[in-house]
């Protein structure tokens, strides 16, 4: 009988890429965790809660996997702590592992996550260490579109100019492109200048993070997102757009004089449009992302008694590998300390 002959001094030792493929696959765990905590909580009304113990979940599982991470930014303009907080380490690995940068989102949306709104998710980025960018400042005004509109979106031009381009670069008339805008008081203007030019808008109420990811999917329904929010989501943003050959231009925005002075004081230019690759450089970039309510890319948990239905996506800049996990988890016996699957018993 033929045998497969053994390499004879077993496999090579992963090179950066290929320890970056292994790690992959094994961050789903890290949102799966987080976003099934998340999801246990959904409409009791405390948004708090549910980032707490979406953190919780994530730290709990990355710090099982075998790299040194560092986060970079902080998800979340004005959330409470209990977040992963720039400046901390994370990560089980020893020397040898991948010394890594992070960018994390437990829950993008624990408002949504509190009232049982749709399009929360848990989002984590790993990046070759100093790739991602620690913009400081909280906001930042953002224009994101998928791999068609790459090269034809200019954060500066007119509006209207903008969406031109993208329609027709999607071969589409203005009106049938989707644009995705948070309901704020601040985009009133923008909402007005939309409705007139003719696209179809998608208010949502938090999460463009969650619109910029579907935007990276050609048929998510989502085309155009449009409108100031985190500057972590925009990083993040970009991560996921990186990895599908989309784009997004941020520049930094202030909510009142004090942000914008301390910004200036600290050295950084104001008017600085940052591109993709600005946001998320080098060929290094991984991103998991698990939905915790249902959404336009991902459905959100599922509890069915000793097990719960999970659906992720994996994307890796470095091949443009997109690929879609449902998880059937069984939580029967699994504790908190060695899963940290498992949602906390209230
Ligand atoms: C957005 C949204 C996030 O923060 O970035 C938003 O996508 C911006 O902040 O989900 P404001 O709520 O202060 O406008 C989130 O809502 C996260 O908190």
């Amino acid at each position: 009988m033929h045998r497969n002959p053994s390499p004879p001094d077993g496999l090579p030792l992963p090179d950066e890429a290929g320890q970056e493929r292994l790690l992959l696959l094994d961050l789903v765990r890290s949102t799966e965790a987080a976003a099934l905590r998340a999801a246990r909580l959904m409409g009791k009304g405390d948004p708090d809660a549910v980032e707490l113990e979406a953190a919780e979940g994530m730290r709990g599982m990355l710090n099982q996997l075998p790299f040194r991470g560092r986060v970079v930014i902080r998800a979340g303009p004005g959330r409470p702590s209990g977040q992963l907080l720039p400046g901390e380490r994370i990560g089980g690995g020893g020397a040898g592992t991948p010394e890594l940068d992070v960018a994390a989102d437990p829950v993008e949306g624990p408002r949504l996550v509190a009232d049982g709104l749709p399009n929360a998710l848990s989002v984590f980025v790993a990046a070759n260490a100093g790739s991602l960018h620690s913009v400081r400042c909280q906001y930042m005004n953002k224009i994101a579109v998928g791999p068609r509109g790459r090269g034809r979106i200019d954060l500066r031009a007119p509006v209207r100019e903008n969406l031109r381009a993208v329609a027709a670069a999607m071969r589409r008339k203005i009106r049938d492109l989707t644009v995705v805008i948070l309901n704020r008081p601040r985009h009133t203007a923008l909402i007005q200048d939309v409705r007139s030019i003719g696209a179809r808008i998608k208010l949502i109420s938090d999460g463009d993070l969650a619109a910029s990811l579907a935007a990276a999917m050609e048929d998510s329904g989502v085309d155009v997102v449009l409108g100031i929010g985190g500057s972590a989501e925009a990083v993040l943003s970009a991560a996921a757009l990186r990895c599908v050959g989309g784009e997004i231009q941020a520049e930094p925005w202030f909510a009142d004089d004090a942000s914008r002075i301390q910004y200036l004081a600290e050295g950084h230019a104001p008017e600085k449009v940052f591109t993709t690759e600005d946001l998320a450089a080098g060929p290094g970039i991984i991103l998991a992302a698990t939905g915790i309510t249902d959404g336009d890319l991902l459905r959100g948990a599922r509890f069915q008694g000793d097990r719960a239905r999970t659906f992720s996506v994996l994307m890796r800049a470095r091949t443009g590998t997109i690929r879609f996990i449902e998880t059937f988890h069984n939580l029967a016996g699994i504790s908190e300390k060695r899963g940290g699957y498992l949602p906390p018993a209230r």
